[in-house]
């Protein structure tokens, strides 16, 4: 690697922007910073209408699940199709009311068509067991 002197304005500007983008140090206190995506949820059956990117934590051995408690504005009771990254080894599972109440499915591989889940999940989870 070459190494180079930089005027000292220059170091300072570079150091502000690796803040601006979240590379400093205190990025690793975000417990969001490992998030990754974990499926993706669909309006409608067979990966079809809007899109709702599913981000949390890879599920690992011993990780509490993650819970999204209120789905995103106006995505209640409206995901009909699920694609999962299946490179983790989570398990969605869906809830039919908000705050993982009511009953549950539980989702490993894609799901084209939910059936008697369609437009009824309210709130959903990521966890490594079922
Ligand atoms: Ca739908």
């Amino acid at each position: 690697m070459i190494k180079r002197l930089r005027p000292a304005k220059l170091v300072a500007a570079l150091a502000s922007l690796a803040l601006a983008l979240g590379t400093a140090s205190t990025a690793e206190a975000d417990p969001k910073a490992d998030y990754q995506l974990i499926a993706i949820a669909y309006e409608d059956t067979y990966y079809g209408g809007e899109a709702y990117y599913l981000y949390g934590p890879p599920c690992k051995p011993y990780s509490q699940p993650e819970y999204i408690n209120e789905l995103y504005y106006g995505w209640n009771d409206q995901i009909s199709s699920i694609d999962m990254n299946t490179q983790h080894k989570c398990f969605v599972v869906l809830f039919e009311h908000t705050w993982a109440s009511g009953a549950r499915k539980s989702i490993r591989n894609d799901v084209a068509d939910l059936g008697d889940w369609n437009d009824r999940t309210s709130s959903l989870s990521f966890t490594l067991g079922q």
